[in-house]
């Protein structure tokens, strides 16, 4: 998953050139050609040129791939006591609310707690540049491509707040594009599929950020409480990092704090 952060994004001119893609330009990479095919060989085809953005998330994502040792953690929320908590808050703010607001502030907790998740590599990679602003990013699906809107300063931001915000930008990038300033300054990412289904994938990178959270359909399973077996709202997590930056149990660490975090939703409303 990528933001684009310096090209012009409301040009959505469809691209005729036909080279094909290149391969990545990196010196560890010795990748043959990409295959020339005549698919039309066997049997009928329609060819769509990709529009620009498309294209430039295909190159981004592509760098990061190559570029980022991925590692994606896989994990486990209970989120048995957000839905009341979120349709509580819906009815009392009138906003609508998806749990996905309360991700970005329990995101906000774990980034606090560990902080090598809200730090870049810089581009010469000799320092690890800790940031203490709070931007996360959202992905979004678009009909011209994934876009990456970001809500600056969430952790001032209340849920209704970011609820509304998220509405905007999203409706905003299916139907005309964002201004670079809203795509820009990202701490971290979050890639949702959970309105979709899906039990776990593995998000790319959003370099210069230093690991994405994948959130899939959350779900219904017995777990063991206090001894008895309980149906429990299980949401399942996919962190990916950079394994040049973050390590396995800072992976895991986050992942328990995120978790306990999205346990306990009220406290993520004050
Ligand atoms: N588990 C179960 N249900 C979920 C859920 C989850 N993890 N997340 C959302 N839902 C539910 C919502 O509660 C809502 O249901 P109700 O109306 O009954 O409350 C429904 O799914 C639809 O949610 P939504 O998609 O409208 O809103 P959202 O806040 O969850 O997501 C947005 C907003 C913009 C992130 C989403 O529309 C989107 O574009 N998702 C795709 C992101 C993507 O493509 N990621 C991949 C990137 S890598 O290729």
């Amino acid at each position: 998953m990528v933001a684009m952060r310096r090209e012009p994004l409301r040009d959505q001119t469809p691209v005729t050139d036909q080279t094909p893609p290149k391969t990545p330009d990196h010196p560890l990479l010795k990748l043959p050609p990409w295959p020339h095919v005549d698919f039309a060989q066997w049997g009928p085809v329609d060819a769509q040129p990709l529009s620009r953005i498309q294209k430039l998330v295909a190159a981004a994502m592509a760098r990061n791939w190559v570029s980022i040792p991925h590692v994606t953690h896989n994990d486990e929320a209970d989120i048995s006591a957000l839905t009341p908590a979120r349709r509580a808050l819906s009815q009392a703010s009138g906003v609508k609310i998806t749990p996905l607001p309360y991700l970005v502030k329990a995101a906000v907790v774990a980034l606090k707690a560990q902080p090598k998740f809200n730090a870049s590599l810089d581009a010469a990679g000799n320092n690890l540049v800790y940031k203490q602003y709070y931007n996360i990013g959202i992905a979004v699906d678009t009909p011209a491509g994934l876009l990456v809107p970001v809500i600056h300063n969430a952790d001032s931001k209340s849920i209704p707040e970011i609820a509304t915000e998220l509405a905007e930008l999203s409706e905003m990038a299916r139907t005309k594009g964002l201004p670079m300033d809203r795509m820009s300054g990202g701490c971290f990412s979050i890639s949702s599929l959970g309105s979709i289904g899906g039990t776990s994938f593995t998000p790319i990178i959003n370099a210069p950020e230093v690991a994405i959270l994948g959130v899939s359909k959350s779900y219904e399973k017995p777990v063991r409480v206090d001894g008895e077996l309980a149906w429990r709202d299980m949401l399942p997590l996919s962190l990916s990092y950079d394994h040049r930056v973050i390590n396995g149990a800072d992976a895991a660490r986050f992942c328990v704090d995120f978790a306990s975090a999205l346990s306990q939703p009220e406290q993520l409303s004050d």
